[in-house]
């Protein structure tokens, strides 16, 4: 038999092409699983039950009763629903971060384990009707105490940042059977999708061209049917500074993805000291959000010290509506 090997050399070559394509593609498209379990605790506003900004103060009116039952999501390792994942204090109520990257497909196994129907409604995302959790009598949009449901949603190109975007935007996602009532309770999370090609591996959605990604839900809750003492002013679900942990340093890339939620009294804006943002190309230090915005802005920081941030609102800045951020040198 002849062997050409000129000719042999070109298939192998043209073969580990074609696997090499179709390898490429795998690690482009992942499939981003997360197990995420609805569950009753008990919430504290103000864990220090002090007043961190302006000590002195104290804690007004919002702070006759801190600790509330709440209902939260709360992010697991796997399908056992034993080992929580950790998450960083400054995240504070928020249930874990969903992540993707445009090409992936998000699977979120999510398990009821509360005692009224629940669901997870994510905004941004492609979803079929059965994956919307809302609006309807499929399993998705109303999960049963003790059941679960497995949601899929896909991360296409129109669920991810646009051309004016930085390389990573932010959604919510929400409870949506009663859904201010479910949000309310505290039942609320952020999805941060990752520009195709900025992520920084494939097992790692975050983009690579940012330092520290921080995400604050500016929602003033209602724990006493609109008694002012009852209307928690919060950031992440803390008030008057009890919100720890958003520490950066000099010449970082950071990037805030703000949101707020609830009703006409939750326009927010939402002020940085000691730091300018840029906002698709807009130089600020003042961002404004309404009632399931969310807005993703970037700064590198350029002066060391524990700065407020703040909603600029007279009455919401009265109501403990602010929290520090620190920059190391
Ligand atoms: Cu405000």
């Amino acid at each position: 038999m002849v062997i050409n090997f000129r000719y042999d050399n070109r298939i192998f070559i043209l073969f580990f092409l074609a696997i090499g394509i179709l390898f490429s593609f795998q690690v482009e498209a992942s499939v981003r699983e997360y197990w995420i379990a609805a569950e009753k605790v008990s919430w504290d506003y103000a864990p220090s039950a002090q007043n961190q900004i302006v000590p002195d103060e104290g804690l007004g009116v919002w702070g006759g009763s801190l600790k509330y039952k709440k209902y939260r999501y709360i992010g697991y390792t796997d399908n056992t629903y034993a080992v929580p994942v950790p998450q960083d204090d400054w995240m504070g109520i928020l249930g874990p971060q969903i992540r993707g990257v445009v090409g992936d497909n998000i699977v979120v196994h999510f398990l009821n384990r509360t005692d009224r129907p629940l669901s997870m409604h994510p905004h941004g995302v492609l979803y079929s009707k059965d994956n919307e959790g809302a609006d309807g009598h499929s399993a998705g949009a109303h999960v049963l105490p003790g059941e679960s449901y497995k949601y899929i949603w896909a991360v296409d190109e129109a669920s991810g940042p646009g051309p004016n975007d930085p390389s990573s935007i932010v959604w919510l996602y929400h409870s949506h059977v009663l859904g201010e009532e479910e949000m309310n309770l505290g039942l609320v999370g952020a999805i941060i999708i990752t520009r195709r090609g900025m992520e920084s591996s494939p097992s790692n959605p975050s983009p690579y061209d940012v330092d520290h990604e921080f995400i604050s839900l500016f929602m003033i809750f209602n724990e006493e049917n609109g008694e002012e003492s009852g209307l928690k002013h919060a950031i992440n679900g803390r008030i008057f500074g009890n919100l720890n942990g958003y520490s950066t340093k000099i010449g970082k890339r950071v990037r805030w993805h703000v949101a707020a939620l609830g009703n006409e009294q939750d326009n927010h804006t939402i002020h940085w000291h000691g730091q300018t943002v840029l906002n698709q190309g807009h130089r600020t230090d003042v961002i404004e959000v309404f009632p399931a915005s969310m807005v993703s802005v970037d700064m590198i920081p350029r002066s060391p010290g524990n700065w407020l941030v703040h909603c600029h609102v007279n009455d919401h800045m009265l109501a403990g509506m602010s929290t520090r951020w620190h920059v190391l040198p």
